[in-house]
């Protein structure tokens, strides 16, 4: 399989994220990718070439003007208030605020449009989320070239990114870009399956009310995990989109048979979408030793997950998302691939 990676999407580390109270070092930083670049070598699965360039287009085609033009000067914003450290937000519009309105300040502005205090915008931050949406972007065209399959290993992640805010380690929605240029390079459908362990909150919004971009999400229940606040299984989309979001909201400590069980049901109802397009969001936190998730699959699990989802003969374009266990990240994730390509 073919796979696109950029040493750009390195150029994001964070130094810490708040967690549990405390300030911990990033668990999304970038010996993740070195891991799964290790693991594809290793075993040799293709070809592993640099992302072409799209520019901004097709970034703004998903995200809102006023959040890429954030994204892009925040760095510069929050250092020319005299910080050297990475830049965190600190307050969030609760309900019955005036959380609608951009502040002008800088501590303001992330506050708007960040989400959480767990992931820190550094100098970097643009550099690696605009070289991710590229790599997602080039899979995408060498899919609509032809190819059965491609793989983006790219970082930072995407799936929490909504059209203006961003967070979970997450600043441009990857998949979401790579399903809307999937539509522009002429899918009439495209299904998008979001595997990673978190709910893909910013994916499922942005999609919310279309009918062209099928999202199905497995998950663990926000009930009691991040995000907390979407993706429930009573969440099916509205207007036009009524009928093609689907969760699968799971318990703490599922396993394999429980996870089968809800794959076997989404996979049936991509099926009965008949997209032209499948794009994954291909999170790996579902591994049994992931640091911050839950799940109990087992490594030998993801080649069986690949070959469910080889059997849809779908065109398939795989982003890469979460994924924390990282001695163990690149074996996962190649292990999907490579049961993709077996069936
Ligand atoms: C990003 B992706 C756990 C803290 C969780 C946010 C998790 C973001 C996951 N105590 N913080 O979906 O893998
Ligand atoms: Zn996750």
């Amino acid at each position: 399989m073919l796979t696109v990676y950029s040493e750009d999407c390195r150029a994001h580390h964070g130094r810490a994220e708040l967690n549990e109270g405390q300030l911990v070092p990033c668990f999304e930083n970038p010996s993740r990718t070195d891991m799964v670049l290790e693991r594809l070598r290793a075993v040799d699965l293709g070809e592993i070439i640099a992302p072409r360039d799209f520019g901004e287009a097709p970034i703004r085609a998903v995200h809102d003007d006023g959040f890429v033009d954030f994204l892009k000067t925040c760095w510069a914003d929050w250092t020319a208030a005299g910080r050297d450290w990475d830049a965190i937000p600190f307050t969030f519009g609760k309900r019955g605020m005036r959380n609608d309105r951009v502040p002008t300040d800088i501590d303001g502005r992330i506050s708007y449009y960040g989400m959480d205090a767990g992931t820190p915008i550094t100098a970097g931050t643009w550099t690696a989320a605009t070289a991710a949406a590229n790599c997602a972007l080039t899979a995408t065209e060498q899919v609509a070239g032809g190819l059965r399959g491609a793989f983006a290993a790219c970082r930072p992640p995407g799936h929490h990114a909504a059209a203006d805010y961003y967070g979970g380690y997450c600043f441009l929605n990857n998949a979401a870009i790579a399903a809307q240029a999937a539509r522009a390079n002429g899918a009439q459908r495209v299904s998008l399956l979001d595997i990673d362990y978190h709910h893909g909150n910013g994916t499922q919004t942005i999609f919310y009310d279309r009918a062209d971009v099928q999202f199905l999400s497995l998950h663990a229940d926000p009930t009691v995990e991040y995000p907390y606040f979407l993706g429930h299984a009573d969440e099916t989309g509205t207007g036009e989109g009524e009928g093609f979001n689907h969760n699968f909201p799971l318990p703490w400590g599922t396993d394999w048979t429980a996870y089968e069980a809800a794959l076997s049901e989404a996979l049936r109802r991509i099926r009965g979408y008949r997209p032209d397009v499948l794009v994954v969001s291909l999170g790996l936190d579902t591994f049994e030793q992931d640091p911050i998730s839950k799940f109990k699959l087992a490594s030998d699990r993801y080649p069986v997950v690949g070959e469910m989802l080889g059997k849809l003969k779908i065109p398939t374009v795989f982003v890469l998302e979460g994924g924390y266990a990282v001695e163990a990240l690149g074996v996962n994730a190649v292990g999907v691939l490579q049961g993709f390509e077996g069936a």
